[in-house]
């Protein structure tokens, strides 16, 4: 890792805040110092932008490492914190969500509604047996009873366990015997390019094997019939009959509020476990600090699934506990027509927009013309989430989305993190394209060599966490061996053993670092740029080379909308680097022309980084395989380059995708 190419570090533009943004900024720089003065004071200080029913004893208890405490003996509910206090603040006729349907429907639902729809939700749920602990998984398209049902579940201390609408049978039924779950709540179908798309027989199908399911709830969205069992409950005959009365009860902070399976681009999924009250303070302040809402005029959109983490963080528990006004979307960015998303950031005059690279690259390809087709002087503040933001990528965002004027948050967390860690602050970073910059107040994040010892700055290596935070997630569901195994024994005190860091946290429990399985450098100012997963990380003749880097230099082509990269395995070189490219809209790619192009692309990427670095090979491709969530799989396209059979595709958004990869393969250069 230490030798990887230092291509990313010649990036030097820099682009400081708007000045009145940062005049008005909701955080100043003086939070840095603040948190490293006292980082436990700084997190006391946040947990109390929240509503406690009981006042915590101690703020943190890391005694029994790497299992941490936060906000010990202190109690609160998290529904009361994104929807009661609200409304008890007289808050209640203002917009929560402004829903938007594919086929164009709409719903206007104020923080009122999203209260009285949770107290009948949680009352329906409690009338069918569910009592705090147990678990409900959720199986929804992106309509607003998703956000019901997450906020009803914490509302009476159930455990949801979200499952993305697109995961197949299989998928779910796996996920709901491991949290073994009581109920499970699903819709008929939800609208995705321009048809209905049936979620119902997925769900009878994994409820045929799951003795657990004693009641399935079914929300009634596109009106297609569906089968029916005596397990089966209409959302509307038992929600919206219920009463609208309840009283949430308080629960301690640190009593499970969700299992979220991680989107598993590898191995076989992990339940992470989040708690209630360290996870809500660092949701709720990263939501006010990083995208600076102002609750009383920001419109905010993150174009997540709520079947990510970024939708539970950023759509749900964030943006609800500040009382934001929010949109939420069902569908895809291009039904009817690829402006959709434009189209929805003008009619609703949304000003704070959170998406993913892909998304952004996915624009790229369709070419500016087409937001130029749209008044987005709305915007003020432009989010990045889920991949390593090119920099062509991130400047093409600001150029065309944000009027070259907008900053640019690149935000790095994870599944495992809860909440956003390194990321600009938009009144304060100075942002580099590329770079999420530095940890946020009260994060302690760094950059490590193989030994675990921390890079100077201009060196590579691995990301690790050398402190806990309070949304950190508190062990993987039903397996805490895996958890230690897994993200806490690479480096620091659990390197030896489990037993070795219980003796080593006999005086005073330091020195347990958390992998976060990304590669990262530091530049010469000591900013912090992401190099994508560890295993992904090429050897080419003995060099490591990050994808990350090679993919941003395909992208800083004129003619490249998108790459990806894999390592091949390679007679002469070890690994070769194999890459798949798709070419911006109006590339012309036939014949000659796409040999040429190829030709022009090598060598683009040997001047860029060195000739260790130009690619074996490269395919022109017109999609690339991606998870629902938008991350590049390139376990498959690695199955591909070394004409292998396909593995695993269960989490594969698009699974024609990889044929029309694979033909193209057998036929190209
Ligand atoms: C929130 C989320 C986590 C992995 C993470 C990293 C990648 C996310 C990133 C980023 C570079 C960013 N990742 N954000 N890499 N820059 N801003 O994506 O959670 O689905 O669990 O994925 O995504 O590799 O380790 P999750």
């Amino acid at each position: 890792m230490s030798e990887a190419l230092a291509n990313l570090l010649n990036e030097t533009r820099q682009f400081p805040p708007p000045a009145e943004l940062a005049a008005d900024a909701n955080v100043k720089a003086d939070a840095y110092a603040e948190a490293e003065a006292d980082r436990l004071a700084f997190w006391e200080r946040q947990a109390g932008r929240l509503t406690w029913a009981k006042q915590w004893d101690q703020v943190l208890d890391w005694s029994n490492p790497p299992f941490a405490k936060w906000f010990v003996g202190g109690q609160l509910n998290v529904a009361y914190n994104c929807l009661d206090r609200h409304v008890e603040a007289g808050l209640g006729d203002k917009v929560a969500i402004h829903w938007e349907g594919e086929p164009g429907d709409t719903r206007t639902i104020t923080y009122a509604e999203l209260h009285r729809l949770t107290c009948q939700a949680a009352n329906a749920l409690t009338d069918l047996g569910v009592t705090a602990g147990d678990r409900v998984a959720i199986y929804l398209p992106m309509v607003p009873e998703a956000a019901v049902a997450m906020l009803a579940c914490a509302r009476i201390g159930a455990t949801h366990s979200v499952v993305f609408g697109g995961f197949s049978a299989d998928a779910l039924t796996n996920r709901i015997q491991d949290a073994t779950a009581k109920v499970v709540i699903t819709a008929d179908g939800g609208f995705r390019r321009g048809k209905p798309s049936a979620l119902k027989p997925t769900v009878d199908e994994a409820v045929a094997k799951c003795p657990s399911v004693e009641h399935v709830l079914v929300v009634r969205r596109t009106g297609e019939d569906v089968a029916w069992s005596e397990k089966d409950h209409w959302w509307h005959e038992t929600v919206e009959t219920a009463s609208p009365e309840h009283t949430a009860q308080p629960f301690d902070a640190e009593h499970p509020l969700f299992i979220l399976y991680t989107s598993g681009t590898t191995a076989r999924p992990k339940g992470i476990l989040h708690t209630t009250g360290g996870y809500l303070t660092q949701t709720s302040y990263t939501t006010h600090a990083v995208f600076d809402l102002k609750p009383e005029t920001d419109v905010y959109w993150c174009t997540a699934d709520i079947g990510w983490v970024t939708g539970h963080s950023y759509i749900v528990y964030g943006p609800l506990s500040n009382g934001a006004t929010q949109v939420m979307y069902e569908g895809t960015p291009d039904t009817p027509h690829k402006g959709r998303f434009w189209e929805i950031v003008d009619k609703y005059k949304v000003t704070i927009l959170y998406t993913a690279p892909t998304l952004i690259r996915t624009m790229m390809k369709w070419g500016e013309d087409i937001p130029a087709g749209y008044d987005l002087s709305s915007l003020r503040l432009l989010g990045s989430v889920g991949e390593p933001i090119n920099p062509e990528a991130w400047i093409w965002y600001r150029q065309h989305v944000g009027r070259g004027e907008l900053p640019v948050v690149d935000t790095w967390w994870q599944t495992e993190t809860g909440a956003i860690m390194i990321s600009p602050l938009p009144g304060v970073t100075a942002a580099k394209p590329g770079s999420a910059m530095t940890p946020l107040p009260g994060i302690v994040a760094d950059v490590v060599d193989d030994q675990g010892q921390s890079v100077p700055n201009g060196g590579g290596g691995y990301l690790v966490l050398r402190e806990p935070w309070p949304s950190m997630l508190r062990t993987i569901w039903g397996d805490d061996d895996r958890f230690i195994e897994t993200y806490w024994s690479r480096f620091g005190a659990g390197a030896g053993g489990v037993e070795s860091g219980r003796e080593a946290g006999a005086e005073g429990s330091r020195g347990w670092v958390y992998f976060a399985g990304d590669g990262a450098k530091k530049d010469d100012d000591g900013h912090i740029w992401l190099l994508g997963r560890v295993d992904d990380v090429m050897l080419v003749s003995g060099h490591n080379i990050s994808t990350t880097e090679v993919e941003s230099a395909l992208v800083s082509h004129p003619s490249v909308a998108e790459a990806a990269v894999v390592g091949a395995t390679d007679p002469t070189t070890g690994q070769a680097i194999v890459a798949f490219a798709i070419p911006r809209g109006s590339t012309d790619t036939a014949g000659d022309a796409g040999e040429q192009l190829i030709a022009d692309l090598r060598n683009h990427v040997a001047k860029t980084l060195g000739p260790i670095a130009k690619p074996r090979q490269i395919m022109l491709v017109p999609e690339l395989p991606k998870t629902r969530s938008g991350k590049i799989m390139r376990r498959l396209l690695r199955d591909v380059a070394e004409h292998r059979s396909l593995g695993d595709v269960t989490t594969l958004q698009d699974s024609s995708v990889m044929e029309l990869i694979a033909s193209g393969m057998s036929g190209g250069k």
